[in-house]
């Protein structure tokens, strides 16, 4: 805190990106955003929400867009009365657009189910009543641990339409994750379902659930879906199948207008350390910013786009980009079950040409995991329909963007590189399709309607060129209302880095290129100090993600006796390169050496693993903290938010036989 603003970056900038891709005339003349936006939004923006809430529904209009007395609490739309679940689904059938489709929903197992926005109306009102017989009401708070079946969106939806406040659970966290989450948040009852497809294999989840719950007093009932068709415990009295309690209850139900601040959800983040926070969201500003961007961002067309958003419902992604985004806007939807590797290497080509996909958004995980399964496998299928490609979780190298533009959207399709987080509930960052000309690797400019800033410090927005922290300076409608019983730790953990100035502080690097536009350069806690220098492991990873021979790549700061700490780094192997050579000294030299090149000499990574995993979450994020206990030789810490815990062992015991 002693350096003078400006004069000491955050960050070093070393990684440079020339190549841009201008929209296409075509592409332009159809777009849904402007230009102008940026300028009407600019000029009022408070007016500039209004005018996108109006695009809802709403029972009772607001008296005040915006009242931010009492920050960083924020109230968008005072007085404001709307229905989400109404929003989501009873609108587009009023509107004459019962018959059109809302999820085309895929099992793993290869079963199918089409659900037009009729059809969602009526399973959403059966749900609501079902719900309702069992005395839930309004303010209940319910825990949901599903993967991603109808049933789930429809379960979101009931919620939303009675004012029960939902916390979805990943389907694949252990039994103490849920109980602590069912805890924290007392809620009343738990849907859940008794097993889900994984890979080929029903993998029971009912278990989990009785552990949690006897252990949590404050959950009466446990609802519970037949899906895996394993066999389950059963608490007489507490249990109950839901197709004993859902299918006879009567599709009609009206819906109840609630505040534009009830909690509609809470969400939880693990974060790097301590106990999870209770992201808590609200219904009309939350509702209008996910609606918003998923019409601008993916310049969606209701009448004639097929969307499929891939993330996982338990993701603040499958909340704002699955469900309330996307049926907001009355949009048509794949929703697949299971992984992407089930039962073949293709399956998510196949099913991008089974419905003629035309908006495809992921994570950067999975492209790079595509580009190590090889480039044969999406040429294989008709992949013609995608117009539209998105990514989403965290920094996409410039390679695998390029890999992205090329074998998925055949040097066409504009990629929108979305920055956001769980506590900002939708977009902020992210190119506009048919206005913006991308850049690979950079998210470039905060939406219209939304303020963000990089700066130093001392809070001083830094010059082009220059890197520092990503902070959000003016509020926004979907943003976080808080930590779920927790005020102070919501200013402690956002608001007080940078109190002075009064800036939500995100806990991202970020730099500005020459042009002004923004790149994301991964947690600051990630950062690694090189005698001296501040150096990003998104810049490093690029680089070396950008050598031919690598997928995906993790760098790590290891204590160092001579420069403070050294970069470890961890690669994985592109399809088709041959292992053995490609661990050999001559190959890891060159691959050092291209970081180098790359970069500069500052960032050449001390030592290179070649390793056939990385530990990531659920989500996709790399654990950094694991691979910096193996690079430290210290006993891995804990492992419980890791998508797969066996991912560690696989690393140290092929670290150890290369020894
Ligand atoms: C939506 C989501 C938030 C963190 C965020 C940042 C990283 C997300 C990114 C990105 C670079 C992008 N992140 N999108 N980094 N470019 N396009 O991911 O929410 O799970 O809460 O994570 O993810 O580090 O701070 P969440």
């Amino acid at each position: 805190m002693t350096e003078q603003s400006g004069q000491n970056p955050a960050l070093d900038n070393l990684l440079s990106e020339s190549r841009t891709f201008p929209p296409s005339a075509e592409f332009a003349a159809q777009a849904n955003a402007t230009a102008e936006m940026y300028t009407t939004a600019d000029a009022d923006r408070e007016a500039f929400w209004a005018t996108q809430a109006e695009q809802l529904h709403w029972e009772t209009s607001w008296s005040k867009v915006l009242d931010w007395s009492e920050a960083p609490f924020a109230k968008w739309f005072v007085g404001g009365k709307l229905n989400v679940a109404y929003n989501c689904a009873d609108r587009h059938v009023a509107a004459g657009n019962g018959d059109r489709v809302a999820i085309h929903w895929e099992g793993e197992p290869g079963d199918s189910r089409t659900i037009t926005y009729a059809d969602l109306q009526r399973e959403v009102s059966r749900t609501a009543n079902a719900f309702a017989s069992l005395g839930l009401t309004k303010g209940d708070r319910v825990a949901i641990y599903m993967q991603m079946i109808p049933e789930t969106v429809f379960t979101m939806l009931a919620c939303a339409r009675l004012g029960l406040t939902h916390s979805v659970v990943f389907a694949g966290f252990s039994s103490e994750a849920l109980r602590s989450r069912i805890d924290d948040a007392q809620a009343k009852a738990v849907i859940t379902v008794d097993g889900q497809f994984r890979r080929g294999k029903v993998a029971p989840l009912k278990p989990a659930v009785d552990e949690a719950v006897a252990q949590t007093p404050s959950v009466e009932k446990v609802v519970v879906v037949k899906r895996g068709e394993n066999d389950v415990a059963w608490t007489e009295g507490r249990d109950i199948w839901w197709h004993d309690l859902v299918d006879h209850q009567s599709d009609q139900h009206t819906a109840e207008a609630h505040d534009a601040e009830h909690p509609l959800y809470i969400l939880y983040t693990s974060g790097t350390t301590g106990k999870p926070k209770g992201i808590l969201h609200t219904s009309g500003g939350y509702l209008t910013q996910a609606a918003y961007t998923h019409r601008n961002v993916f310049d969606l067309k209701p009448e004639s786009d097929v969307y499929w958003c891939t993330a996982d419902i338990g993701w603040v992604t499958g909340h704002s980009y699955i469900v309330y985004g996307p049926l907001a806007n009355g949009a048509t939807q794949v929703i697949y079950e299971g992984t992407p590797n089930s039962p073949h290497e293709a399956r998510h080509w196949e099913i991008v040409q089974k419905y003629g996909v035309t908006i495809y958004y992921t994570a950067p995980t999975l492209i790079r995991t595509f580009m190590k399964w090889g480039d044969h496998l999406p040429a294989e299928y008709d992949l013609s329909s995608l117009r539209v490609l998105g990514s989403v979780g965290e920094p996409i190298n410039p390679e695998a963007w390029m890999w992205f533009r090329e074998h998925v959207g055949r040097n066409q399709a504009p990629i929108v590189d979305t920055w956001w987080q769980t506590e900002t509930g939708a977009i902020m960052i992210s190119p506009l399709p048919g206005v913006t000309a991308t850049k690979p690797g950079s998210a470039q400019r905060p939406l219209p309607g939304i303020s963000a800033k990089v700066v130093d410090d001392t809070g001083e927005q830094v010059g082009p060129g220059g890197g520092g922290y990503l902070v959000l300076d003016k509020p926004w409608p979907g943003m976080l209302r808080g930590i779920w019983g927790d005020p102070e730790r919501y200013r402690d953990t956002y608001w007080s880095r940078f109190g002075a100035q009064g800036y939500y502080f995100a806990g991202d690097g970020a730099k500005y290129d020459e042009d002004g536009d923004v790149w994301l350069l991964g947690r600051v806690d990630d950062v690694m100090n090189v005698s001296g220098h501040r150096i990003s492991t998104t810049e490093v990873e690029s680089a070396l993600v950008s050598h031919p021979t690598v997928a995906e790549a993790a760098v790590v700061g290891a204590t160092d006796p001579t420069t403070g700490q050294g970069i470890v780094a961890f690669v994985i192997l592109r399809g088709g390169v041959a292992e053995d050579e490609a661990k050999g000294t001559e190959a890891i030299t060159a691959l050092r050496n291209h970081v180098a090149t790359e970069i500069g000499p500052i960032a050449k990574p001390r030592q290179i693993m070649v390793v056939p995993e990385l530990p990531k979450t659920r989500s996709g994020k790399i654990m950094r903290r694991l691979l910096r206990d193996v690079a430290e030789n210290r006993q891995v810490g804990d492992v419980t938010t890791l998508a797969d815990s066996s991912v560690m062992d696989l690393i140290s015991s092929g670290l150890q036989s290369d020894k």
